[in-house]
């Protein structure tokens, strides 16, 4: 009862604006921050509960909406995994952030921790490590956290500050598993790996050719100065750090870039030929770049070539080792550029598609020993099963020093510490491209000719109702309006290497169109006609 009375005083602080709908969506919730308060406190409340119900353990919550505009703000929680919170509490998630008072909170509360048989009040076990990004909204907001978390009792909040999202999920990863979990390990861990990986580069030392980081205002440039510190062997400049006056993600970051295809502001013709690379706002995407003649349009590396790259380079390493046993993965989503996707299974390759949004990419990709996953737009990562690494690690130890088989492996656990297992990590997948990059000795043109893509179009169509539209779980047909989908496939049939779907967005309020062919005019056409469809 006086945990009763305690959750009652403390909502009260955090009355729920009127007309507010929240769902947790792809990405947690998200929305303009002024609104946000009692949302965040929520979760708060939430993230203990969750930590008490896998007690003894600690869950992450940052505060973040990523690449929106600085006005908004958003929360998310990180299990102890450090992967995102079950999708089995999103749908309590949504109904506490929607209920409409106090009272209707305890009760939802009540009746959720009685049928999660979640123990409060016993010996005071669980913990919630609280983060935030740049937004200047994101202080309150981590107080509003602070309070949800302290009031289930024997909860406690521990502030970290700011942080990119990947370091917080890294660091709770690390805090479950008993390691070193504070940001300097974080830093340590990445730097001792990236070492490790220039090192074993067979011939060419050299510490490479200047690269250029856009950190979107944000927090990754940030925290990349710190890095540059740790390192001597990486020659880069670090532009739009968001001390110069520069606003969150507005003309800058990768969002921006991938989207509209152009220089970020802060980069122009003194750049052309340059690597360049972008991060999102709280630095858990990236995509490469570079101006190929001195105007505003940039040659994209995206995601798809990022994965591209990381897979030629850990299936190098494999044949060395001649290991048929290991499972190597990629994981795609149906808007993975169609030539990225040819490209890869010409390697040999095993690609399996899943939904959009990291959580179900991750999921398929935890299922092989080496599973690499990338959304087109910058978010992934690879992931190596325990088993594996273990397996990798014993095997080193029959192998003589300095042989081909012992760098391979040697580059294998190198990599497994260096890209962070929970999350997508615009740091550690920064890192990795440069090793990547200097062990083949390429430059980012190089690179770029791994595949040329396909032309390709994005449309957004408002529509009454996109629920409407009901997709197949690879999202690449739909089910529903009966007989739209044949229609799409009429349509595609003009069309040479036509392929097109549609789905509705997770994130907003919008019927998204997919449309790719071999000339930019095809794409154009078979997009704007399956959004015709549509309406
Ligand atoms: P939705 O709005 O569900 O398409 C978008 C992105 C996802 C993912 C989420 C989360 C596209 C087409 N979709 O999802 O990849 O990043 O936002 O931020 O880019
Ligand atoms: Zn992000």
């Amino acid at each position: 009862e006086t945990q009763i009375a305690s959750l009652l005083k403390s909502s009260d602080l955090f009355p729920l604006p009127q007309s507010l709908k929240l769902s947790y969506g792809t990405a947690g919730f998200r929305g303009d921050a002024t609104l946000l308060a009692s949302t965040v406190y929520r979760v708060g409340i939430l993230s203990s509960l969750r930590s008490l119900k896998l007690a003894p353990s600690t869950i992450g919550l940052m505060i973040t909406a990523s690449h929106n505009k600085v006005s908004d703000n958003g929360v998310k929680v990180s299990d102890p995994s450090g992967g995102m919170i079950s999708q089995e509490w999103e749908p309590f998630a949504d109904q506490i952030a929607n209920a409409s008072s106090p009272q209707k909170l305890v009760s939802l509360i009540r009746e959720f921790v009685e049928r999660e048989e979640i123990s409060i009040g016993g010996g005071g076990e669980g913990e919630v490590w609280l983060g935030r990004d740049t937004r200047p909204s994101g202080e309150a907001l981590l107080r509003a956290a602070e309070i949800g978390v302290s009031s289930v009792s024997g909860c406690v909040a521990v502030n970290k500050g700011v942080l990119t999202t990947p370091q917080l999920h890294w660091m709770v990863r690390a805090k479950n598993k008993g390691l070193n979990a504070t940001e300097k390990d974080y830093f340590e861990s990445l730097t001792t790996s990236f070492k490790c990986l220039i090192d074993l580069i067979p011939f060419n030392k050299s510490s490479g050719s200047k690269l250029v980081l856009d950190g979107a205002n944000g927090v990754g440039g940030e925290k990349m100065e710190v890095l540059k510190g740790y390192l001597s062997n990486l020659d880069i400049e670090i532009r739009n750090t968001g001390r110069d006056g520069g606003v969150l993600n507005e003309n800058v970051g990768a969002d921006f870039v991938q989207k509209e295809k152009v220089v970020p502001l802060g980069f122009g013709v003194n750049d052309v030929g340059v690597r360049c690379v972008s991060f999102d706002g709280d630095a858990d995407r990236l995509v490469y770049f570079y101006l190929s003649s001195g105007e505003k349009k940039i040659e994209l590396l995206d995601g798809d070539k990022i994965l591209s790259l990381f897979a030629l380079f850990v299936k190098e390493q494999l044949n060395v080792l001649d290991d048929g046993c290991c499972r190597l993965g990629v994981v795609q989503t149906a808007y993975a550029n169609g030539a990225s996707t040819d490209y890869l299974k010409g390697l040999g390759l095993e690609v399996v598609f899943a939904k959009t949004g990291v959580k179900h990419l991750h999921e398929k990709a935890a299922e092989f020993d080496v599973g690499i996953y990338f959304e087109a737009n910058g978010h992934g990562t690879i992931l190596f099963s325990e088993d594996y690494v273990t397996l990798l690690v014993d095997k080193r130890k029959e192998l003589s020093e300095g042989s081909d088989e012992y760098n391979a492996v040697s580059r294998l656990v190198a990599v497994s510490n260096l890209v962070n297992q929970a999350v997508g990590d615009a740091i550690s997948g920064l890192l990795l491209v440069e090793v990547v990059l200097r062990h083949m000795g390429w430059s980012v043109q190089k690179w770029n000719e791994l595949y040329k893509d396909l032309p390709s179009r994005q449309v957004k169509v408002e529509v009454p109702d996109r629920t409407a539209v009901v997709t197949t779980s690879e999202e690449t047909e739909a089910l529903r309006p009966l007989g739209i989908q044949d229609a799409i496939n009429g349509e595609i049939k003009k069309y040479r290497r036509g392929r097109a779907f549609i789905r509705p967005s997770g994130t907003e309020d919008v019927v998204r169109v997919y449309a790719e062919a071999t000339t930019q005019e095809d794409a154009d056409s078979l997009g704007d006609s399956v959004a015709q469809l549509v309406k």
